[in-house]
């Protein structure tokens, strides 16, 4: 007999393991356990979508006729590991191969090709993740040879792979890319439609409860838990994207609210990462919509560009880079996290408003998480690894080949410089041109250098002067240090004073 061991985030029926199985002959193994839930402080709706998501593509495989051994969460033994899990099976079942859908951690991939074989005694062979457009070898030959690596080439490469928005060999609107045209602060006009109430079965209640009782401790509440945790629900949720507010993503898809914590996004990564939709499906969706002139190009171009694109770029930068990327901090930061990145306690009301959103819904779009919690933790010189490890847990979509690359290479620029050409360093008028969050704000986003000035202000210019050495000669933020180099002795000693006054004081702004 063979077996193959599906995880939390392969839940797709396409999931290349399968295909090595006979439904006759061989099990499916799968296992809600302890150590992948609490290696980190995962937030309550996180593991709460995973089990509930998982135990749903369990009854559905048995439903298809396979034959499923599935381990559910065990109070009593809340250490265990996938590991034990397959010894027992092992232990009761004469077993010739294990295969696994290669896994999107390096911390557990390295896990299955160094231990596991000697520890169960039976071969483990990982099988490639088709789900994604771009391999990982294919993303090494892409990058190979390449002095600079940028996301617009990739892209352009995943677009002719996938036909998407071409015609022939060009693109169509003969422009790669709409970004120009997607930078609109929201006004209130259009409204901004509801995402559909998902109605949950007995499935999704049992583990709501047990999430409750067995991970007290963990941030977040299930309280607003609206996540599709089926197939059909993620259907669902794309649908209500596509008819209804893809339209507007490409306009308003940097813009913030402080009472809408949802805008125009799609809400569909959670479901991507976990397998209930593929990456292909959505963009087709997409395309299908601007074809039919439900959604204007720049909008759809926008969305496709984020799946294909990014998704994808992100991706082959962490397997191509691992184990050292995670451990790099190339601008030396020290500081510890602030307490409030737990706490969701803080006077500035942008963070407060991204807080409230990441706990209540284990949630926040694009924009809040680069340019206003990580753009903080950029400014502040907060420690790599302890940002990456607030990402990984706090979001329902967070998953280490995706958050890492984005939390340290782009947020944090921890990287040198490999994932994006400059930091996305900004000043709180960034914040207040995208949002309405500084009329709900105690300091003052004009000022800098006050008592009540916006922090983000006095500390961007420390970022700017601190770092000096590394960006002065960056051709993308010259203008920047031309307006540093501009300013007063007064100005900047000012500023000096402000910043260092906030840094000391971290957590108390
Ligand atoms: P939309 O804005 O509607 O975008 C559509 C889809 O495009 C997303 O569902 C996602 O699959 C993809 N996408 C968009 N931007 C990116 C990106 N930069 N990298 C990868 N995919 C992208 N995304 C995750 O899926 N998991 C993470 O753990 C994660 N961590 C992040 C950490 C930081 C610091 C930052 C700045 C971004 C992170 N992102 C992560 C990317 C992005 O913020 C989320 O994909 C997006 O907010 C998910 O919401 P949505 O589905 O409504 O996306
Ligand atoms: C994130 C997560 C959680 C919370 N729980 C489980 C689990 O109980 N069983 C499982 O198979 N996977 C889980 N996961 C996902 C894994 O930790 C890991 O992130 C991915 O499988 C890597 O591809
Ligand atoms: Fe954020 Fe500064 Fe605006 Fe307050 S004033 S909301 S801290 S950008």
């Amino acid at each position: 007999m063979n077996i193959a061991l599906i995880l939390g985030d392969q839940l797709s029926a396409s999931i290349s393991s399968l295909q090595k199985l006979s439904k006759t002959r061989d099990w499916i193994v799968m296992a809600e356990v302890g150590v992948e839930a609490r290696y980190v402080a995962h937030h309550k709706q996180k593991i709460a979508l995973i089990f509930s998501a998982m135990r749903h593509f369990a009854r559905q495989l048995q439903a298809d006729g396979w034959q499923v051994h599935y381990h559910y969460y065990d109070r009593d033994k809340p250490e265990i590991g996938l590991n034990d899990v397959l010894m027992e099976f092992l232990a009761q079942n004469p077993v010739d191969q294990i295969y696994v859908t290669e896994c999107g951690e390096y911390r557990l991939h390295q896990q299955m090709l160094d231990t596991w074989p000697q520890q169960l005694g039976v071969p483990v062979t990982l099988v490639e993740d088709t789900r994604f457009i771009c391999t990982k070898d294919e993303f090494a030959q892409w990058a190979q040879g390449r002095k600079q690596l940028r996301m617009e080439y990739f892209y352009r490469e995943m677009r002719r792979k996938t036909g998407l928005l071409m015609e022939g060999d060009q693109p169509v609107g003969w422009q790669w890319n709409f970004d120009s045209d997607n930078r609109e602060p929201y006004r209130g006009d259009p409204a901004i439609p509801s995402r559909p109430a998902f109605v949950y079965d007995d499935i999704d209640t049992t583990v709501f409860e047990l999430v409750d009782k067995e991970f007290v401790s963990h941030p977040g509440t299930l309280t607003h838990f609206n996540w599709p945790t089926n197939r059909e629900q993620a259907l669902q949720a794309l649908a209500g994207f596509i008819d209804t507010r893809l339209r507007w993503f490409g306009d308003y898809q940097d813009a913030m609210q402080q009472s809408q914590h949802f805008m125009f996004h799609s809400l569909i990564s959670t479901s991507l990462n976990c397998g209930l939709l593929t990456a292909l499906e959505v963009c087709q969706a997409a395309e299908r919509a601007w074809r039919d002139q439900l959604a204007p190009l720049n909008a759809v171009e926008g969305f496709i560009r984020q799946v294909i694109g990014w998704r994808e770029y992100v991706r082959g930068i962490y397997w191509m880079n691992m184990p050292a990327y995670a451990e790099q901090n190339s601008l030396n930061n020290t500081r510890n996290l602030p307490d409030y990145y737990w706490t969701g306690e803080t006077r500035m009301a942008c963070m407060k408003a991204c807080f409230k959103n990441t706990f209540d819904h284990a949630y926040a779009h694009h924009i809040q998480r680069l340019m206003v919690t990580g753009n903080f933790a950029l400014l502040a010189g907060v420690i790599p690894t302890q940002i990456c490890d607030w990402y990984l847990a706090v979001y329902a979509d967070a998953y280490d080949w995706v958050e890492l690359p984005n939390t340290l290479g782009m947020v944090m620029h921890a990287d040198g410089g490999l994932l994006a050409s400059k930091p996305y360093a900004a000043s709180g008028s960034y914040i207040h041109k995208m949002s309405d969050y500084c009329r709900h704000c105690e300091y003052q986003v004009k000022t800098s250098t006050e008592h009540n000035s916006c922090p983000f202000n006095s500390l961007y210019w420390h970022f700017v002067s601190r770092h000096a050495d590394q960006f002065a000669r960056n051709p993308r933020m010259s203008m920047i240090y031309r307006s540093y180099e501009r300013m007063s002795d007064d100005k900047k000693q000012a500023l000096h004073l402000r910043s260092s006054y906030l840094l000391e004081h971290i957590n108390e702004l």
